[in-house]
């Protein structure tokens, strides 16, 4: 593809990007129980603040894969002599990326899949940097979706590579749904490693999502600000605070907007009513005990072959071949 072509595609699916949280945040606050999805966080102030949650102390699941990745990378490595392609669902964790690329110097391709163009070209010129005898296939789609993989990437034994925990914002069926499109993509013999976080203490879970330094909050309340910044909002941001909970029965940390006051909020020419103590729900972050996780992975008919995790048992990497 000509780079002018490329550019060109890049912009027009951009504007689908930006898109949509007009949408999903006026029909979110119509809803009984007023919510907005967790993918409109990552705005540029949004990404910004991810970034500094992952170097919190609370917020161990960063650094805890990270260990597994780092302390277990040629143990995974030796489970997959005949992978050649790396499939990355969601570009941007380039720590990640780069310990199991060093890892397996079997691999001749690395495809990253990310909806944002620019993390996209930004990630694949690193990396082509850095690993320049590493074929990189960069994707541009949503890999929500069912991907189609180019040509060279048909006949080559394939590794997704899914980390962060990221399907935990997924309900379990969505989950479900995404393993077996992730099966799909991989095709018979594939494989996929997934980071994913478990179950533990409700103290240690809470804290993760309301860490002392108020950086999680500062990230909830960017939902607001980036409303008020995109949409014409009036959100008074004194008058919401941040929650994190852990609903036991769901196995899943719930983060919420908490309305301090009975106010109105306008958007545009719409209105919403908040009573005293209302919430918005803004994300759901599931929790898998090991056991929970492999059940769901095999119900995706994919085979558990092995799992990993940090010294402290709080996160837990899974391969999963197809
Ligand atoms: C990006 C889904 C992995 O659920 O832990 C971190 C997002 N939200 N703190 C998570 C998040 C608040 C995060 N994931």
């Amino acid at each position: 593809v000509m780079l002018k072509d490329r550019a060109a595609a890049f912009e027009a699916i951009d504007g689908v990007e930006e898109g949509g949280f007009r949408d999903a945040v006026l029909r979110g606050l119509a809803l009984p129980h007023k919510m907005i999805p967790s993918r409109f966080f990552y705005d540029e102030r949004g990404s910004a603040l991810f970034e500094d949650i992952t170097r919190l102390e609370a917020y161990y699941p960063t650094r805890s894969e990270m260990a597994i990745f780092e302390g277990h990378g040629a143990d995974i490595a030796a489970h997959l002599p005949e992978t050649r392609a790396l499939v990355e669902f969601g570009s941007g964790s380039s720590l990640k990326i780069r310990a199991m690329l060093k890892a397996m110097p079997q691999l001749t391709h690395y495809a990253p899949i990310d909806i944002s163009g620019e993390m996209l070209t930004r990630e694949a010129q690193a990396l082509s940097a850095d690993f320049p005898d590493l074929e990189v296939v960069p994707i541009h789609a949503d890999f929500m979706s069912p991907v189609e993989l180019p040509k060279e990437l048909r006949e080559i034994g394939k590794l997704a590579f899914f980390p962060g925990s990221t399907i935990g914002n997924l309900e379990p069926y969505e989950a479900l749904e995404f393993l077996a499109r992730v099966r799909d993509t991989v095709g018979t013999g594939g494989h996929l490693l997934i980071g994913v976080d478990r179950k533990k203490d409700t103290e240690t879970l809470v804290r993760a999502y309301d860490d002392p330094e108020g950086v999680t909050a500062a990230f909830n309340l960017n939902l607001l600000a980036r409303a008020n910044r995109e949409l014409e909002a009036d959100f008074d941001l004194s008058g919401f605070a941040h929650e994190a909970r852990y609903n036991a029965d769901r196995g899943r940390i719930e983060m919420h907007l908490k309305s301090l006051k009975e106010q109105a909020v306008s958007i545009g020419a719409c209105r919403f009513d908040f009573t005293e103590g209302e919430t918005i729900h803004t994300e759901n972050s599931y929790k898998y005990a090991p056991d929970e996780f492999r059940l769901l992975a095999r119900a995706a008919r994919f085979e558990p072959v092995a799992t990993w995790t940090d010294a402290n048992e709080r996160f837990a990497v899974y391969l999963l071949q197809s």
